[in-house]
């Protein structure tokens, strides 16, 4: 720890979560240089390990001498600089009720007038500008607090522990040693004609190689945060919702051999690879007058426009024929996952036209046959199998700077091909280097700085 920055202020905040208003325990977080004297000021205690660093003690909550007591809590102190923020932090322990913990943090606020409300993400916002968290990490914590799935909140730690800054540095250490042996050269102008620039761009694509990797990786972080929609599109009565309950193992949709069945749209929810899924049935496509149903089925290529993937489904038995094709004509390309011919069971496979099949998968939903294919089909057109080996979160941010670091790059291959001068090649490489300290913080505004961490919710 090289330096703590004390702020004036001293600042408080309910710590735990809140929304749901009770819990066993609430913990109120007061940082800063009053947070120990503070305290003192509306704790009655006889602890011996009263105000120690790093110990826990029982101690008794009161507005002012003469009143009664009305919490009973336990206390921990965290001296400076051996806390998140690096500064003096004590932790309340009230009892978990909204009411409680709210007239604690009153109390405090009320009696101390160098302590304040916290904004949000302020404590985080200490701990990065004292230099015991990097940006990644305070952003992580932000990440790990909202994941919406355990796969989500994975990710989120093991930027939580710093794995997004070693991989950052890592490539920063890479330019920073190509640049090394550029500014050499620069300050030796004789040396020029020595410099390797055929090792120079091999080493230089392999950085390139290590950025894209992490973009390409970062678009699929959404899936794992987000989740995939699929829709399952088709005509009226080939197997849509027979597929829903097939996934679902239940029976979610109706189902009956009655063309139409499905009027509005059915969403199930659901985890394939630890991705979270919404698997959406829709009305069946065809020609109709009938009011309910066409406003079932403009719902149906309304799906087709806001999921992310399709899967379209038709009838072996009655063929892919041309209300098929126009209804496919619909689809992006890129959302296509596969066409679907089901029923299987009631044909002989060997009479299906070999143009069919192109791009198709065949199934017999009602029997259960195809659905491994079908998920394999899922998972490889998704690209979740490449999921599997992401272990860091990317945020806009990140990628925002990385794509920077990867111009500036590809400028030194401009550089080096339009023999332009040799100084030029450090002062990109410098920008890249600067590029990647802006991810981990050390390049940033104060603007920015504050931009990032009101994202954070209050007691962060
Ligand atoms: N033989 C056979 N029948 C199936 C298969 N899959 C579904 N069916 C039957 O086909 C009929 C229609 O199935 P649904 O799942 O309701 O079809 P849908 O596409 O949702 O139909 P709409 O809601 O009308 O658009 C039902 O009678 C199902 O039992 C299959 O693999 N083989
Ligand atoms: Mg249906």
């Amino acid at each position: 720890m090289d330096s703590i920055v004390t702020t004036e202020d001293t600042i408080a905040a309910i710590a735990s979560a809140i929304s749901i208003g009770k819990g066993g325990v609430a913990i109120i977080r007061v940082s800063g240089k009053d947070a120990i004297n503070s305290c003192k000021k509306i704790v009655q205690t006889k602890s011996k390990y009263a105000w120690k660093s790093h110990r826990v003690f029982r101690g008794f909550i009161q507005e002012n001498k003469q009143n009664k007591f009305i919490d009973e809590v336990l206390i921990l102190v965290m001296k400076s600089p051996n806390s998140f923020t690096g500064e003096d932090v004590v932790e309340l322990h009230c009892h978990g009720g909204i009411i409680i913990v709210n007239k604690v943090l009153k109390i405090l606020l009320s009696s101390n007038s160098r302590v304040r409300l916290a904004n949000p993400g302020e404590f985080s916002q200490r701990a990065f500008l004292n230099g015991k968290i990097d940006l990644t990490q305070a952003e992580s914590i932000n990440q790990l607090i909202n994941a919406s799935n355990t796969r989500s909140a994975e990710l989120a730690f093991s930027g939580v522990q710093g794995e997004i800054k070693k991989k950052i540095d890592d490539i920063k250490n890479d330019l920073i040693n190509q640049l090394c042996e550029i500014e050499a050269r620069v300050d030796f102008e004789e040396e020029f004609t020595d410099f390797d620039y055929t090792k120079y761009l091999k080493n230089i694509k392999k950085v390139k190689e290590k950025i894209e990797l992490l973009i390409e990786n970062a678009k699929r972080n959404s899936y794992i945060h987000n989740g995939i929609s699929i829709a399952l599109i088709g005509k009226t009565n080939v197997g849509k919702s027979s597929l829903l309950n097939l996934l679902a193992k239940k029976e979610k949709a109706i189902v009956t051999n009655i063309p139409g069945t499905t009027r509005d749209v059915i969403e199930v929810n659901l985890t394939i690879n630890d991705i979270p899924m919404k698997i959406i049935d829709t009305a069946g496509i065809r020609e109709t007058h009938e009011q309910i149903e066409s406003i079932g089925i403009k719902k149906s290529f309304g799906k087709i426009k806001e999921s992310d993937f399709i899967i379209y489904i038709y009838s072996l038995e009655e063929g892919f024929n041309e209300e098929d094709k126009k209804i496919i004509q619909e689809i992006p390309k890129e959302k296509l996952i596969t066409i679907l011919g089901n029923k299987k069971d009631l044909i002989d496979c060997k009479n299906i036209n070999s143009n069919e099949l192109k791009n198709t998968i065949l199934m017999s939903i009602r029997n259960n046959d195809g659905e491994r294919l079908l998920i394999d089909t899922i998972i490889k057109k998704c690209g979740l199998k490449q999921v599997e080996n992401i272990n860091i979160f990317l945020n806009e941010r990140h990628l925002a700077n990385l794509s920077a670091c990867l111009s500036n790059l590809n400028d030194t291959d401009e550089i080096i091909k339009n023999k332009l001068p040799f100084d030029l090649l450090s002062i990109e490489l410098r920008d890249g280097i600067q590029n990647l300290s802006k991810i981990t913080g050390q390049e940033l505004t104060e603007e920015l700085l504050d931009n990032i961490f009101s994202k954070f919710c209050i007691g962060k």
